[in-house]
């Protein structure tokens, strides 16, 4: 085959499967063969780079760092739409709509909560993509769109459109996002959509393409070449684009509601934020026959639900010094119910946010939750102000060590750049003993605070030294304790080289990076000597990552810290996920439910994954096991009817334990 053809098939074949993964959600091969066709077109490219094809996949992947944004003026303006807040309020715009068209058909939709994209595609190529902006200029985003797997770079069809739909993060991706960060030491995103924001708003677009951003297209901008509102979702649909499919028809005010209604129901089982349902005419030369106000158009509307929202009090706030030495404000609030549980905790993010908001002690404040998940102060109701209340301290030292606080210029944290802090180096301590790091059993937060206390400790090569009998002066541990903690430190000397790497705590290094690391670099030798250049060579690895891992192990004190993790037996090498095919759960499908009390869902998914399972989300006769957290549903009573096999948390822990290498 001459290579022009073949770069064509696999362009084509890698663009089908990704299709099938991303947009139809329906994977048709495994990620290895996927990723082994997929080096091979890189090969391929790389050595004829005047035939790497507008459609080709790699336009998705390879990093480009850009120098800042381009304005972009849309050829066809994006309207925002009129809200509605209450049931009359859309009864008025029926009303008015009605005084035009006889019997107006409707189509309602979701609203999805991202950011207005429009993409522009000629000749069936993806062209330009831009943000809203203020509707007639916004910003050129075409590179990092071009990151978000959903979006097609060539369409089924060889025609001139533009489309405008939103982008989002999927909670799922947001929490594992936040968590990485948290995990690195970064700030956390308040929100899915300010998440999406802030990848978007990326130059390097690595990191676009590492965040799992996805997205809904649900309008044609330039002249419509179809009849009705739903012939352009499945014309949409058609050409490649992804359609949402929660939509609904109704000819009158009740219809509308009973949709509106039901979507109120489902919406917490979405795996996407959405802030409300939109209603529009559904014949498109009805719109045209209705038109627009200066502002909006006549023939749509946004009803929005309303914010789930409560009234508390802050009564203190709590500065907590973290492994990097990020000092995080907390408040501390008169308990209230607010989406189903009490909350008494609300995070403050860091000091912008308190000035911006102004929040004071003794303020009543109005709460949600960021993302349904993290409560957040929304904001202060002024008028019922305590009249003496003064603005908060803001802490100058360190609540621990008291070292004077870092506010570094371009960034927001507050830091204690005290290298000895004792709250950073127990954390840390912490943060290397745990699950995700080396997993050391039974050393958590109480016995290292013990160990830290009692000055057993004062680095994580100092674990590698204790003895039996140095454990045995901790409170409440007997023998057998101290014995099984003795032995659970020997054991994690033995992990594979990127649990070590993720516990070392290195800023920007969460465990996916530590593993990327480890994989391409198979020793943590040869990493500690690895270039800015032949870091950033990695994918998924950008220039702020590269930087953070150059410098720590430029530090003096890195290299003493390796040399005696080394001298003590630590292993430096990748060991590797097991074998898919000879792993323990091979080709077993699983299903996670309940809530788990010591996994996240992430992590448990990886478990599994790692043990060779797949991991589903539905219960069907091809189900093996089912892991059944606390308040499982529906899920558990299907697999007990079905009579599958079901697991606890505890089950699966202890399954891993005992198959790990
Ligand atoms: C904004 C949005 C629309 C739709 C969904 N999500 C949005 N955020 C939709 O039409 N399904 S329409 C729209 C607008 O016109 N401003």
């Amino acid at each position: 085959m001459n290579v022009e053809l073949e770069i064509k098939t696999l362009t084509e074949q890698l663009n089908q499967y990704a299709y099938a993964y991303y947009t139809l959600d329906k994977p048709i091969v495994e990620d290895a063969a996927y990723d082994q066709l997929y080096r091979e077109l890189t090969r391929l490219e790389a050595a004829h780079p005047d035939l790497i094809r507008a459609d080709s996949p790699t336009h998705r992947t390879g990093g480009v760092i850009l120098s800042g944004f381009k304005k972009y003026q849309h050829d066809y303006q994006l309207y925002s739409l009129q809200d509605a807040f209450s049931r009359e309020e859309i009864e008025a715009f029926d009303t008015r709509v009605r005084k035009e068209i006889a019997a107006p058909e409707y189509i309602c939709e979701l609203k999805i909560d991202g950011l207005s994209l429009s993409l522009v595609y000629v000749k069936g190529v993806l062209e330009a993509a831009a943000t809203r902006g203020d509707g007639s200029v916004g910003e050129e985003i075409t590179e990092q769109v071009k990151r978000i797997k959903d979006v097609p770079l060539v369409l089924s069809e060889s025609i001139d459109i533009v489309v405008r739909g939103e982008a989002y993060l999927p909670r799922q991706n947001f929490q594992r996002l936040n968590q990485e960060r948290e995990e690195a030491g970064l700030p956390s995103f308040a929100n899915p959509r300010n998440a999406a924001a802030g990848t978007l708003r990326q130059l390097d677009t690595k990191v676009v393409a590492k965040r799992g951003l996805a997205t809904f297209l649900y309008q044609e901008a330039s002249p419509a070449t179809n009849q009705t509102q739903e012939e352009v979702l499945a014309y949409f649909a058609k050409l490649g684009l992804v359609v949402n499919q929660h939509r609904a028809f109704a000819t009158n005010m009740t219809e509308i509601w009973a949709f509106i209604e039901s979507v109120a129901e489902m919406r917490e089982s979405l795996d996407y934020d959405i802030d409300g349902v939109v209603i529009k005419v559904n014949d498109l030369a009805q719109q045209d026959a209705l038109g627009f106000t200066v502002k909006f158009p006549k023939w749509a509307i946004a009803y929005k639900f309303p914010a789930e929202l409560a009234e508390t009090e802050i009564l203190s706030v709590d500065w907590t010094v973290g492994r990097t030495g990020v000092v995080t404000p907390t408040a501390n609030m008169t308990p209230v119910t607010l989406a189903q549980t009490t909350v008494a905790r609300a995070t403050l993010h860091n000091v912008d946010y308190i000035k911006e908001k102004d929040i004071r002690l003794g303020d009543r404040v109005v709460i949600y939750k960021a993302g349904d998940i993290i409560p957040a102060v929304q904001r202060v109701l002024l008028d019922k102000r305590p009249s003496h209340s003064v603005p908060l301290d803001i802490p100058t030292q360190c609540p621990e060590c008291q070292a004077d606080l870092q506010h570094f210029e371009d960034e927001v944290a507050l830091r204690c750049v005290n290298p000895r802090c004792p709250a950073q180096i127990r954390e840390k301590l912490i943060h290397f003993a745990s699950r995700g790091a080396m997993n050391i059993t039974g050393l958590g937060t109480a016995v290292v605070t013990q160990l830290f206390e009692k000055e057993l400790l004062t680095d994580v090569a100092d674990l590698y030294q204790l003895t039996v009998d140095d454990l045995l002066k901790l409170d409440k541990v007997k023998e057998k304790t101290a014995e099984k903690l003795y032995q659970s430190i020997q054991d994690s000397k033995s992990n594979s080289v990127e649990k070590l790497l993720f516990g070392l705590g290195i800023r920007h290094v969460g465990a996916k990076a530590a593993k990327i690391l480890a994989e391409h670099f198979l020793n943590l030798s040869k990493l500690a000597t690895a270039s800015v250049d032949a870091l950033s060579e990695i994918s998924s690895i950008g220039t702020v990552l590269a930087k953070s891992l150059t410098t720590y192990f430029a530090l003096d004190g890195t290299q003493k810290l390796l040399a005696e993790l080394q001298a003590a037996g630590l292993n430096f090498d990748y060991l590797g996920v097991m074998n898919r095919e000879h792993a323990a759960l091979s080709g077993k499908t699983i299903v996670l439910t309940g809530k788990l009390a010591q996994l996240t869902r992430t992590q448990a998914k990886e478990i599994l994954e790692n043990l060779g399972a797949n991991v589903s989300g539905s219960v069907s006769k091809n189900t093996d096991i089912v892991i059944a957290g606390s308040e499982a549903g529906s899920k558990l009573d299907k697999a007990q009817a079905l009579g599958i096999e079901v697991w606890t948390e505890e089950e699966l822990i202890k399954y891993e334990n005992e198959t790990n290498l």
